[in-house]
């Protein structure tokens, strides 16, 4: 088939810096606090938040359509809030890609936090994320967003668009590391 035949046409976006807002997005992906059962050490903890703050919001992803075929990059600005589940930082479920040979760029747009990575094998990485800071996630690790700040964690970030999500390895895995917020201090444990 010519290429003609299925060519997209460019588009431009506009991205608020500051909020980590994308103007307009396609879709907008909202995860709640309820959302995260099973996810953070201190499950009563979680309990309570649900309870006690209507179901907060936990994380948002804002995306543009693109086909996700070979050769396009999908792309996302992902909006994490801050605050803690017990003293656990707030974070992301986290996901390998389905196609696991393929990696992602964050580049950290505002706040502080890491992005925890995990490999199958049993390897771990934590980087830093603070504005400006891009993260490289390689193919095959796991990776999940934590916001350590007072403020949320904005990420812009792009990847192969054939990648897919496989949220239910890492759900069975668990990370191998947590982060703490203790006296205003971070702690990562084990
Ligand atoms: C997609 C990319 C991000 C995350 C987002 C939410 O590959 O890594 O857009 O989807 O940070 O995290 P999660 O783990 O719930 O998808
Ligand atoms: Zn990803």
């Amino acid at each position: 088939m010519p290429y003609t035949e299925h060519l997209m046409n460019p588009f431009g976006i506009d991205i608020d810096l500051a909020d980590g807002a994308m103007h307009p997005p396609d879709t907008h992906l909202v995860r709640r606090a309820s959302d995260m059962r099973g996810y953070y050490a201190d499950e009563a903890a979680l309990e309570r938040l649900i309870a006690q703050q209507d179901d907060p919001l936990h994380y948002e992803v804002f995306e543009k359509h693109i086909p996700e075929e070979p050769g396009h990059l999908l792309l996302c600005i992902s909006k994490l809030q801050p605050g803690c589940v017990g003293d656990e930082c707030f974070m992301t479920k986290g996901h390998y890609h389905t196609v696991s040979g393929t990696a992602e760029v964050y580049l950290c747009l505002a706040g502080q936090g890491y992005m925890l990575m995990k490999t199958a094998d049993g390897r771990c990485a934590a980087e830093p994320m603070t504005r400006g800071r891009m993260v490289y996630v390689p193919p095959h690790w796991a990776h999940r967003s934590i916001n350590t700040s007072d403020e949320p964690l904005v990420s812009f970030c792009v990847y192969p668009a054939e990648a897919g999500h496989n949220y239910g390895d890492i759900a069975t895995e668990g990370f191998p590391k947590r982060v703490y917020r203790r006296d205003r201090t971070v702690v990562m444990e084990p």
